[in-house]
């Protein structure tokens, strides 16, 4: 682990960065995982490193969603299996939302990787991770299409975080609804998913916890979801980025 300096202006987005990098060695994180931490590094800076109404709006939504889903699942990668895995295994033990490992750069060395991140933190519902329970969508090409029949093969929701663009529109063809966490906007994955929460993950599970738990029963919850408009909370999110260059000229 490098020694970050605690007065370094940036240290803490520097400590993330070099926990997704010994997540790379440790084969958690894909290689090409580092690549899509520096996008959304990017991203995330011109947001201004925080969470914004279009980001709440969206966690509320997601919330109602999950809370109203009769099979929703919460997929995990890499990149998430580093970022938070406290905080979303914490989610998940509390509403007991089952936790699928999905990968796309999938290989066995990976899966038991992020097994034991999951076990590490006590995680009491892990799917993906046993080969008698394998299933494929056929909409999607990629690896990602094996997934368990317990979890995102009979899915109504599915909440995919870091995400590439097939999988969202494969899910979408196969009738399921699709939460994202992209703190780009304009990713394939953002502009296809219902509910697009424009914010960084480490940000997002504590919020969406605290949202799930204010939820006062069915009606609350279709209330919620009936008001929500995602092309509206896209909008909110790219002109927040453009104001950002706007102010800096
Ligand atoms: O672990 P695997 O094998 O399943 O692979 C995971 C990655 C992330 C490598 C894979 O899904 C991938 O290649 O994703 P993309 O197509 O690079 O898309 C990732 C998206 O997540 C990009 O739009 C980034 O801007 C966004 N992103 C990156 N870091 C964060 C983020 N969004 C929210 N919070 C972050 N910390």
């Amino acid at each position: 682990m490098v020694d970050i300096p605690n007065d370094h202006p940036r240290a803490e987005s520097l400590r993330v960065r070099h926990a997704i990098i010994d997540g790379m060695h440790s084969k958690i994180v894909a290689e090409a995982g580092l690549i899509a931490h520096g996008r959304g590094e990017a991203y995330d800076y011109l947001i201004g490193e925080k969470t914004h109404d279009f980001a709440i709006d969206a966690i509320d939504a997601a919330a109602a969603m999950l809370y109203l889903a009769k099979h929703p699942v919460l997929s995990v990668n890499g990149n998430t299996a580093v970022l938070c895995p406290e905080d979303m295994i914490k989610f998940s033990n509390k509403t007991r939302i089952p936790l699928e490992i999905n990968l796309f750069y999938r290989s066995d060395e990976r899966m038991n990787a992020i097994t034991e991140v999951m076990k590490k933190y006590n995680a009491n519902l892990i799917l993906g991770n046993n080969s008698e329970y394998y299933e494929e969508i056929d909409e999607i090409s990629s690896l990602r299409r094996v997934v368990d029949k317990r979890g995102i093969y009979s899915a109504d929701v599915v909440f995919v975080p870091l995400e590439d663009g097939d999988r969202t529109i494969g899910l979408k063809k196969n009738n399921k609804k699709v939460i994202t966490v992209d703190l780009n906007p304009l990713s394939r994955t953002s502009q296809q998913a219902d509910i697009t929460i424009v914010d960084n993950i480490i940000r997002v599970f504590p919020l969406l916890l605290k949202s799930f738990d204010s939820i006062d029963g069915r009606s609350d919850a279709e209330a919620i979801l009936s008001r929500y408009d995602n092309n509206k909370i896209l909008k909110s999110a790219m002109e927040k980025i453009t104001s950002y260059f706007k102010d800096k000229l």
